[in-house]
């Protein structure tokens, strides 16, 4: 099922290692090695070097189309999504033209704001599309003030210039200020509890360096994290370097050097990479991490496992936590034959997991998925406090990390520049500063439908009072909402709330839908930029070169804000005066001068642009993570209020938050399968994990890669075998998949690698709905967050808990119904009559 390495690259990578470079060379004529220029004017078919979330290639250009892409030389592990990227171009769903939803075509703001999803648009030129942009900006600024404008961004493209999200953060500064966000959907519990636990995010952070790991490490755990599958692709261009270490990891679990424990309701790529039946197999019951967490710590402690000095010299509060440990605060000891019956792991299990982790030295290696639930901190904090009382933190080999599954992390970094580029912040003053009403001026990210449904409500998050404004009008460029977000048909309720929706974006998807102004723009192989080559790793810097031409009418995200901002004078302080070229040799110098405070020479701009196409690093760093707290926390203290591990939290207490409170504890979830909440009306744990063939809705229009993973033109979704035989679902059947927030079709696929009781949709699957917006309307294609539960995780962060949410399934039985996602809109004329929608 996974994806690395799919016949296609690993042969292609045999193929060029297993010959000469001039053999290889030739056949891949014209030469890699020529200069870039040259390459260009050598005959009809080119070979572009650029980079992309996905990795680095040298993308195959023939008559002027971009018909493969090759893995970059320096990618030795390249993954097999790149074979989508030539479909990101050309794919059916590109936004072709400006697009303008018929009602508000005809009646702006005051348009009837339910026929949102019906997918009927009229085409406008540019200008008029502009006009009307920025005709909204003015009203909604004049008549509401900034809280009423909510703009975001999410993963968009990489490269350093063509930042979608920072040209519309400065677009949108320089007319006028409005609500800002905070938190975000990956780490968002994690970012909050760990910095005042540990004093520092931990998530997004390098990591231990993998050959200390595979020197040191006697056990590594890994804690819900699928590193084999994500580490695909990266938020800069990534060299994939880190499967290297993966392979080395692998024969060190078959020699029996290291152990490897997989706690996990699945059976992940990793644990299938290394090895079926070489890596333990804790199938806990889903969301019941916590108390698995708690018996491991009452083990530790109750057979004296733990270490007293490092509890006591490095962290503060293990003995208010104890208590609550050992029961004589609540009557309930948190030991094994208590978190038994709910994580559905037997007792002795537990006991030898604890054993095992105080036995030499144990490395933790947690993911993110486990924290992405309602009261997702708690399960971040036990990680923490377990580490801490193994006493392994800062050790090379042992303690805690949460970031080994994002952006190459244990590759030792490399002495090297961090480019600067197009930065959202200005200096010039906006135009508009109004009031923010007493609306904050800053809500949590995954509460902005909260603010659609419920404007002026209270709600804590993280020790503030936050007032959700009334939002009137939203602008997204680079992100996609009806992808991202939680429970749709709750969604498309507050939807119905706002004036105006402005989207941005390359490909025609769900949130293109619920939009008014859809504005086409480029995708990154229609412009020049440059980007890093590697994330920790620091490897090097790659040119971005244009593959092909802009396809139909759209154009940079970089020039739809500049014409924006020209309608009101800023167009000046939005493009500094520079343009592509301007700007990325702006970048590129910077970096120059960057290198030469660390003695890193670079060659310059010309020679780097136009011959060597990238730039590598040299001078790899080992480094063990904690290491220099653990050596000297006096000189080196964590930000946290007593500069210790804080097993207890007196800010956290002192918020009196009933879900999440002075120490990590055990807190029953809204919904659970395996006996908790509501399972007895949906009984099947819904997974909506991170897709093996997709950036999350990015790659979801490409047929090349649907091909490898749909059944029957839907998106896969996976079931236990016992699951499918009690409910009659054989491979390849269309279920339906419901809960009593929606419903969508799915392809089933069985597999033994789920736990009964556990299935799994891959966030990102595009959302196909009937008629949009009707809250019975099924998705034909597959998106699990038709049926994901919109609730913060807790008053401390407010993330989102997409991974609480139970379902049924069943056979489908009624008539194909065809996959229109992937169409585009219906585009009519603008005087066409409006068709309601049918009842249903
Ligand atoms: N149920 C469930 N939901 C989840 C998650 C989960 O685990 N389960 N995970 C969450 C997580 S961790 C994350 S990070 C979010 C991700 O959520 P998003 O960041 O919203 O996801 P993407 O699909 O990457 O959306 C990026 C959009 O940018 C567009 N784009 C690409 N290039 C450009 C460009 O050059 N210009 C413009 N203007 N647009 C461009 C793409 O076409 C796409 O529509 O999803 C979250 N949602
Ligand atoms: N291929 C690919 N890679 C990606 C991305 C992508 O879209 N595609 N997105 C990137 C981004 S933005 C992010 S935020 C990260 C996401 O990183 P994560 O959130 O860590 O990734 P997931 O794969 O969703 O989940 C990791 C593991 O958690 C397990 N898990 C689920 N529920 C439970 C539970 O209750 N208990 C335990 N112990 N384990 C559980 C899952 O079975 C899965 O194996 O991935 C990044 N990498
Ligand atoms: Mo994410």
């Amino acid at each position: 099922m996974n994806t690395k390495h799919s016949k296609v690259n690993i042969s292609r990578r045999h193929f060029l290692s297993g010959m000469g470079a001039c053999a290889a060379v030739g056949l891949l004529s014209p030469s890699l090695l020529v200069p870039g220029q040259a390459r260009a004017n050598a005959d009809a078919t080119r070979l572009v070097l650029t980079g992309s979330h996905w990795g680095a290639i040298r993308a195959k250009v023939v008559n002027g189309r971009f018909v493969e892409a090759i893995p970059f030389e320096l990618d030795t592990h390249p993954t097999t999504m790149i074979n989508g990227l030539a479909d990101h171009v050309y794919a059916t769903s590109r936004v072709r033209y400006p697009m303008v939803r018929v009602d508000w075509l005809r009646k702006r703001h005051l348009s009837d704001t339910s026929q949102r999803g019906d997918n009927r648009f009229v085409r406008v030129s540019w200008d008029e599309a502009l006009d009307l942009f920025y005709q909204e900006l003015e009203r909604v600024q004049t008549e509401h003030g900034p809280s009423a404008l909510l703009t975001s961004s999410g993963w968009q493209s990489t490269g350093m210039l063509h930042n979608p999200g920072a040209m519309l953060s400065r677009a949108i500064s320089l007319h006028g200020t409005s609500l800002s966000t905070g938190g975000d959907y990956s780490t968002g519990a994690a970012q909050v509890i760990l910095p005042r636990v540990v004093g520092a995010m931990e998530v997004y952070e390098q990591q231990t360096s993998w050959p200390l790991v595979l020197q040191h490490s006697k056990t590594i755990v890994l804690w819900g994290s699928d590193p084999y599958k994500n580490l695909q692709v990266a938020w800069w261009c990534p060299d994939h370097d880190e499967y290297a270490y993966y392979a080395q990891l692998k024969e060190k679990v078959a020699s029996g050097e290291i152990k490897v424990i997989n706690i996990d309701p699945t059976v992940s790529s990793t644990h299938e990479y290394l090895g079926r039946d070489k890596v333990q197999h804790i199938a806990l019951n889903p969301q019941t991490d916590v108390p698995l967490q708690m018996a491991i710590a009452h083990t530790i402690y109750t057979e004296n496992l733990h270490d007293k000095r490092f509890l006591n010299d490095y962290c503060v509060g293990f003995e208010q936590f104890l208590p609550y440990l050992l029961g004589t605060t609540d009557g309930q000891p948190k030991d094994a034959e208590w978190a038994a019956k709910i994580c559905g792991i037997d007792a002795d299990v537990i006991r030898t997991l604890a054993k095992q982790m105080s036995t030499d030295r144990t490395q933790i290696i947690a993911g993110w998925c486990v924290q992405r639930m309602q009261h997702g901190e708690q399960w971040a904090w036990m990680i923490v406090v377990i580490a801490a009382m193994l006493g392994q933190i800062g050790l090379p080999g042992g303690g805690f990390g949460f970031g080994w599954h994002y952006n190459g992390a244990g590759v030792p970094t490399r002495k090297g520049v961090i480019l600067g580029g197009f930065s959202g912040a200005t200096t010039t003053p906006p135009i508009h500063n109004g009031d923010f009403k007493n609306y904050s001026s800053s809500i949590p990210i995954a509460r902005f439908v909260d603010a659609m449904l419920s404007p002026g409500k209270s709600i804590n998050w993280n020790g503030k009072a936050v007032t959700l404004p009334l939002i009137k009008m939203c602008v997204f460029a680079g992100t996609n909402p009806f992808h991202r977000h939680q429970q749709y048909n709750r969604m498309i309720e507050g939807w119905k709330t706002l004036e105006t929706v402005i989207t941005v974006d390359n490909h025609w998807n769900a949130t293109c839908r619920f939009s008014d102004i859809v504005l086409p723009a480029t995708t990154q192989f229609e412009r020049n930029d440059i980007d890093q080559f590697g994330n920790h790793s620091n490897r090097g810097l790659i040119s971005m070169k244009q593959v092909v031409a802009p396809q139909f009418e759209s154009r940079h995200d970089f020039d739809i804000f500049r014409d924006l901002c020209k309608r009101f004078d800023r167009e000046a302080a939005f493009s500094e005066g520079l343009d592509e070229m301007g700007w990325i040799k702006r970048i590129y110098q910077e970096g120059v001068q960057q290198g030469k405070t660390k003695s890193i020479a670079m060659p310059d701009f010309d020679t780097f642009w136009k011959e060597k196409e990238y730039v590598e690093f040299q001078g790899e760093n080992l480094w063990v993570r904690h290491q220099s707290f653990r050596d000297d926390p006096d000189l080196e203290p964590l930000g946290t209020p007593s500069g210790l591990i804080e097993i207890y939290s007196k800010t956290i207490a002192s918020f009196n938050y009933p879900d999440c409170q002075g120490h990590p504890m055990w807190f029953e979830k809204a919904e659970r399968s395996h006996g908790g909440p509501v399972s007895a009306k949906f009984p099947l744990h819904l997974q909506s994990c991170h897709p093996d063939f997709r950036l999350h809705s990015q790659l979801c229009e490409s047929e090349t890669l649907r091909k490898l993973y749909s059944v029957d033109g839907r998106e896969p979704l996976f079931i236990s075998p016992k699951d499918a035989a009690d409910r009659g679902i054989k491979n390849g059947d269309t279920v339906r998949v419901f809960n009593d927030r929606g419903q969508v079709l799915a392809g089933a696929v069985v597999s033994d690698r789920y736990k009964t009781g556990v299935i799994r949709l891959h966030e990102g699957a595009w959302y196909d709905p009937v008629w949009g917006g009707e809250h019975a309307g099924l998705c034909r294609y597959g998106n699990p967050n038709v049926l994901t539960l919109d609730i913060g995780s807790s008053d401390l962060a407010q993330a989102t808990s997409a991974h609480t949410a139970l379902v049924q399934i069943e056979r489908f039985s009624g008539e194909a119904i065809k996959v229109e996602a992937f169409n585009g809109p219906k585009e009519m004329i603008a005087q066409c009559e409006y068709v309601p929608k049918p009842q249903q």
